[in-house]
């Protein structure tokens, strides 16, 4: 029984089934349980909440991730994925919180000053928090100044930017360069990535890693942690 409702939430999180009245992308689901009352009824018959997070929401986005790299989903399937994921972890946040699963790291995530993209930083928050990380998100169009402040107030083991204009890729330098003025520079990894951004940008501009999409920024992360 355990078993498979892990399991229906896995399969309902590829299908990017939010709660029964969606179709899923397979089509004819309607009126099956979802993702939200899924999880709603693995809590109420006692589950522990971290077995939902890593056997049922993380297993999931690992296949959601492998189909977007084959070209089977694209975004919009990808984030329909994710959004059943940010709803369960909501759902299963102070759950998580009584159960003691202490996460994985902190990461502050920001898009850019004079940038307003938004999506795929949400994208990218709501994987890492599937991936076990406690994500603070600091939204869009944010300047060098105030992740400077924030990073020093809140410590984050990671701080992720992302831009998508090219006019608006210079203030990721910015960005790090005024956190080595704030001598914190060696206090937090910074990731970035967007569309116009590159390893090679990343490399340039001192940055400690670059994320291609959501799950490659989880996978820099991860690598960075293990280096120390
Ligand atoms: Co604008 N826009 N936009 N836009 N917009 C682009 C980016 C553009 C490529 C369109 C085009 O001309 N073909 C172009 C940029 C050109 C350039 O600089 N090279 C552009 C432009 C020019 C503009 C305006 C200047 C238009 C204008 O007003 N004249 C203006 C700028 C506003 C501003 O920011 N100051 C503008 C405005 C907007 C909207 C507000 C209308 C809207 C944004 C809504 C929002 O985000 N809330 C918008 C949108 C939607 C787009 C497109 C159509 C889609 C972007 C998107 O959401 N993609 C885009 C064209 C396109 O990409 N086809 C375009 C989906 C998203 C899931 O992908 O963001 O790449 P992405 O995120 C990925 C990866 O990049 C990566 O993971 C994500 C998930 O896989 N990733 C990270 C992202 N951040 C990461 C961080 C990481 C790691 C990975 O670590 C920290």
């Amino acid at each position: 029984m355990t078993d498979d409702i892990v399991e229906q939430i896995k399969q309902n999180v590829i299908q990017g089934r939010m709660d029964e009245e969606d179709e899923g992308f397979e089509g004819g689901m309607v009126g099956q349980p979802g993702v939200k009352e899924l999880v709603q009824q693995a809590l109420d018959e006692g589950m522990d909440p971290r077995l939902i997070v890593i056997e049922g929401l993380t297993e999931a986005m690992k296949i959601v991730g492998g189909k977007f790299e084959a070209k089977d989903y694209f975004i919009p399937d990808m984030l329909a994925s994710a959004e059943t994921v940010g709803a369960a972890m909501d759902i299963l946040a102070p759950h998580l919180a009584r159960s003691g699963m202490t996460p994985k790291g902190k990461v502050m995530m920001a898009t850019v000053k004079g940038d307003l993209h938004d999506i795929g930083k949400n994208i990218v928050c709501i994987i890492l928090k599937g991936a076990g990380y406690e994500v603070k998100d600091l939204g869009a169009d944010v300047t060098p100044e105030q992740i400077v402040a924030r990073v020093r107030e809140e410590r984050p083991d990671f701080l992720g930017l992302s831009a998508l204009l090219t006019t608006t890729m210079r203030a990721m330098k910015e960005t790090i360069h005024s956190l080595a003025e704030a001598g914190l520079r060696d206090k937090v990894k910074v990731i970035i990535g967007g569309a116009p951004t590159s390893a090679e940008f990343a490399t340039e501009i001192g940055a400690d890693g670059y994320g291609e999409d959501a799950f490659d920024a989880v996978r820099v992360v991860e690598q960075l942690q293990q280096k120390g």
